[in-house]
């Protein structure tokens, strides 16, 4: 869900954590509360604004951790970034304040972006967005007066129906202020669990095979029938959300569900269980008992992080070893030694055996088999093995054995030649407030716990920190409907309703509600949209409109 493909190809932080911390001169984090959930780069940029004067901008509707060090906070209405970043080209394009050698050296697309970006003057785009105009103003010149700068950004960005042109959006800017292919620069996604990024390497994702070779790309899909047999698959698969639609109209009559919590963590989660539940046959591999596991016939039971052998990626594109540090309890396996079992019987079953290929087989002893394996089919990849990568591991793209990995990317040149500049259009969000739900509500995180709370809630010291969920409400908003700070109030959309504490704060503005998703007793997700980005198919989880009253 999280693999968000950009205008460059895949998901990955174009840079690196220290390039980001040592040579940027500004930070632009958009829709990012890094502290909060990137803490170790979050400190680094803390470091970076303290001890070297670093200039820091915050775009986000919420006051956070960061913005107390910020030069500079944007507070933008939730759904309105695109015709923010337009805001900050405009500028950039009418005061002459963009890199014109790098535009013209590396990019294509100028004319047709400032074509667009013209009609987004910085007073249109305080109507749409709520930030004075001057701030954009402000802003744009601080980016342009220090480069190089690295933009950073999140499920602030993505978790929109516009999320994939957001992503374009960050692009542009960048582009226009020449900070692709250098250090302490970059168009920089903050990836969200420990390996989501070495998941979408494997090819966990529906449009691609390993390494983002596309499932629609021919000459891939012969190389990996040749290699896989028939089981190659050479079609565009369906996305979470997608696949809970496609369940309901019949098309989908099995599932098998690995590490996610969907009934506490997809959007409209009152559809989303009342799928699962009709679901004719249900499998949830998981480590602990969920939300999920009580709708499924057969739980099997995998190994955690810490029994487990094998390598994550992280942000930066950075393969590591991990070793297993602590048996794993009961009849409990590693992930893929349940997977490789279950396909094994299943290629049995289905007389699947005899159909050759190299890697035909499911006949796995270890971990770094499956490596071997995919470095071998996989050209980002293919410089890598787990003795390179025993030390401090190695950053992809590793074309080869004498290849030292990549710090950042585009240097030089992008991967398509030039870069292009796609102009984008604000739209609104798909659900705007109106007279019976005139409030927004935007969901996200806390520093204390982890999405549906499976594992964070079952640690005593985590739940005397922060025991109970909270609706932030700002001052404004809480005196005309009579709330009090700490009062209960019950959350309503069109979907569902949910009753909890108020925390009347300013950290909202007023007009503006957040929550976070990790309490089932009052899970977030029940008054969430399921509207999808057409492209990326990500769900809009950062907006919908609500109503709140008084208990
Ligand atoms: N403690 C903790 N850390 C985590 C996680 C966790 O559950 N707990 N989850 C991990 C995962 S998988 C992920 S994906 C990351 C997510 O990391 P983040 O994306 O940083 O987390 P969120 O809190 O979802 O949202 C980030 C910010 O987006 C802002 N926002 C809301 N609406 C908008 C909008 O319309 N535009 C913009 N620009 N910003 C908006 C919110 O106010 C919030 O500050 O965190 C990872 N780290
Ligand atoms: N409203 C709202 N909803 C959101 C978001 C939001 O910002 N707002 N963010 C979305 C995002 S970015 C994300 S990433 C999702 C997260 O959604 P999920 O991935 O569904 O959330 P988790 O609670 O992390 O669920 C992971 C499950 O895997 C189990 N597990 C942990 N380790 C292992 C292992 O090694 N093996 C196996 N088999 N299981 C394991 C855990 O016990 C847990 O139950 O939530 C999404 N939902
Ligand atoms: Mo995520």
């Amino acid at each position: 869900m999280t693999g968000l493909v950009t205008a460059f190809g895949s998901g990955a932080m174009t840079n690196s954590i220290d390039d980001i911390a040592e040579d940027a001169q500004a930070y632009f984090v958009i829709g990012s509360n890094t502290t909060e959930n990137h803490p170790v780069i979050g400190m680094r940029l803390r470091q970076a604004v303290r001890r070297r004067g670093a200039t820091l901008i915050v775009a986000d509707p919420r006051d956070i951790p960061l913005t107390d060090v910020a030069t500079l906070h944007l507070k933008q209405r939730p759904g309105t970034d695109i015709a923010l970043l337009n805001g900050l080209m405009h500028v950039l394009i009418s005061e002459g304040l963009y890199d014109k050698q790098y535009v013209a050296e590396r990019t294509e697309g100028f004319e047709a972006l400032e074509a667009v970006v013209c009609q987004y003057t910085p007073e249109r785009v305080e109507d749409i967005t709520g930030v004075p105009a001057e701030d954009v103003r402000k802003a744009a010149r601080l980016l342009a007066r220090n480069r190089p700068g690295a933009l950073l950004y999140a499920m602030g960005i993505t978790q929109h129906t516009s999320g994939h042109q957001n992503v374009m959006s960050c692009a542009n800017l960048q582009m226009l202020l020449g900070n692709m292919g250098v250090s302490g620069g970059g168009v920089n996604p903050l990836r969200g669990q420990n390996n989501v990024q070495g998941a979408c390497d494997m090819g966990c994702l529906v449009n691609f095979y390993p390494g983002y070779q596309k499932v629609i790309d021919e000459a891939a899909q012969k190389k990996f029938v040749e290699a896989w047999g028939k089981t190659g698959s050479t079609q565009v698969g369906l996305t979470v959300v997608e696949m809970i639609n496609a369940a309901e109209r019949g098309e989908i009559r099995g599932l098998f569900v690995l590490g996610e919590n969907p009934a506490m963590t997809d959007p409209d989660v009152n559809h989303a269980r009342h799928v699962l539940e009709n679901m004719e046959f249900l499998v949830v591999q998981e480590i602990l008992h969920s939300e999920t596991t009580q709708y499924a016939d057969v739980v099997l039971p995998g190994a955690s992080f810490a029994e487990k052998d094998g390598t994550f990626t992280n942000t930066e594109r950075r393969v590591q070893r991990v070793r297993q540090a602590v048996a794993s309890p009961g009849e409990a396996r590693m992930d893929w030694e349940i997977l490789s079992e279950l396909a094994r019987r299943l290629q049995d079953k289905l007389g699947l055996s005899a159909d050759a290929g190299p890697y035909a087989g499911w006949d796995y002893s270890s971990a770094e088999e499956i490596f071997t394996e995919v470095a071998a089919l996989t050209p980002s990849y293919a410089g890598m093995d787990y003795v390179r990568i025993d030390q401090h591991g190695l950053q992809w793209p590793c074309p080869d054995a004498a290849h030292p990995g990549t710090t950042f990317l585009h240097k030089g040149t992008f991967s398509r030649g030039l870069g292009l500049l796609s102009p984008v259009e604000w739209l609104p969000p798909a659900e705007e407030p109106d007279a019976e739900y005139p409030l927004v509500l935007t969901t996200g995180r806390v520093l204390y716990h982890w999405h549906g709370g499976t594992m964070s809630r079952r640690a005593a010291g985590l739940n005397e920190i922060y025991p109970e969920p909270l609706v932030e409400i700002n001052p404004v908003d809480a005196r005309a409907l009579k709330i009090k700070d700490g009062e209960m109030i019950t959350v309503t959309s069109r979907r569902g309703t949910v009753t909890a504490r108020a925390e009347v704060v300013d950290r909202p503005d007023p007009g503006v509600v957040f929550m976070t998703f990790h309490f089932q007793e009052a899970a977030a997700n029940l008054l969430t949209i399921a509207a999808l980005d057409p492209v990326a198919k990500i769900p809009e989880y950062k907006v919908c409109a609500v109503r709140v009253e008084a208990n």
